[in-house]
């Protein structure tokens, strides 16, 4: 039987993305997209959609009964830099919509949960480069607090009441076709569109501060690989480090440089370098890729390649 899946937060970055392949994937009518707002037209009237409150159980619930939901992509979040500008929020919001997922499964009414943590569940403690997979963690950010208590449910939900949940450690995302909203790896898709548009950015991280990051194409990919992996496969209930490549502003500047020679790049730190300062330079990622086979495609050049190649297209189109 087909499975029939409900995404919270469909309209974001990667919920808008992993929406688009899963229809593709399993049919327009099997992937019921959700947001608090109707913010994405294009995602709006590619199929079914709902407003969904993810901090409402019962708006959850309702939903679920209405399509016979039996997966649930949890993609709403208050990211790093949102999150330390309204933290008591960023706690609400992102702690009550996962107990609402997780007691959803718990019950039964779904049978599956997807829910991403993130680098920022790290902390100034915890070994920079090849980060274990487990190792100190220390959150300094509200978001990345919320990651961590949240990977410790998403383990006790799971060895208690028997929950299939799913998660994995997303690193920034870098894409071409919705912008992210409020995390500090937003810099690697500013600099894309400035670079375009106005030939030079202002970088508010500072030029050697390395991050783990990724392409969409990939990050889509892992979510779909771990949800599609042998249960007993998936060893890891918290959630696991998935890596892709590591660069440094300065390193994403001169790659972009290689294809536009006029385009230039200043730093003007603000209050993210210190969230970025607190995060791994590198992820060690091993574990995913030994139980469910994770292996990324895309490294820096080919990167930079698409988001120039597809941005400009659309600033023509
Ligand atoms: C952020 O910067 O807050 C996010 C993340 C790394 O989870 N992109």
């Amino acid at each position: 039987m087909v499975s029939r899946v409900l995404i919270i937060g469909a309209c974001g970055q990667i919920g808008s993305e992993l929406t688009n392949t899963l229809r593709i994937q399993l049919g327009v009518d099997n992937v019921i997209a959700s947001d608090i707002r109707e913010s994405n037209e294009a995602l709006v009237a590619s199929g079914p959609f709902e407003i969904i409150d993810a901090k409402d159980f019962e708006d959850i619930k309702k939903n679920v009964l209405k399509y016979n939901v039996d997966t649930i992509y949890l993609m709403a979040a208050m990211l790093s830099a949102t999150g330390e500008k309204y933290p008591e929020k960023a706690w609400d919001l992102n702690m009550s919509s996962l107990f609402n997922v997780l007691n959803l499964a718990k019950e039964n009414t779904v049978k599956k949960v997807f829910w991403p943590s993130s680098i920022a569940v790290f902390g100034p403690s915890t070994p920079k480069i090849n980060t274990p997979q487990q190792t100190v963690m220390e959150p300094t950010t509200v978001y990345g607090i919320t990651k961590q208590v949240g990977e410790r449910w998403c383990e006790y939900y799971f060895n208690n009441y028997g929950v299939d949940v799913r998660s994995i450690r997303y690193p920034g995302i870098i894409s071409w076709k919705t912008l992210p909203g409020g995390g500090t790896t937003d810099y690697a898709i500013d600099i894309f569109h400035k670079a375009i548009s106005d030939g030079h950015y202002d970088c508010f991280l500072t030029k050697s501060t390395a991050l783990p990051m990724m392409f969409m194409e990939d990050a889509v990919k892992a979510t779909l690989d771990i949800m599609k992996a042998n249960t007993n496969d998936v060893k890891i209930r918290s959630s696991y480090n998935l890596s892709a490549i590591s660069f440094t502003p300065q390193e994403l500047a001169d790659e972009i440089a290689k294809q536009i020679p006029e385009f230039t790049i200043s730093y003007t730190p603000d209050f993210r370098q210190k969230i970025a300062d607190s995060w791994p330079n590198s992820i060690d990622d091993s574990s995913a890729r030994q139980d469910w086979n994770w292996n990324h495609s895309y490294d820096l050049e080919a990167i930079t390649n698409e988001m120039l190649l597809q941005l400009k297209e659309k600033a023509i189109s």
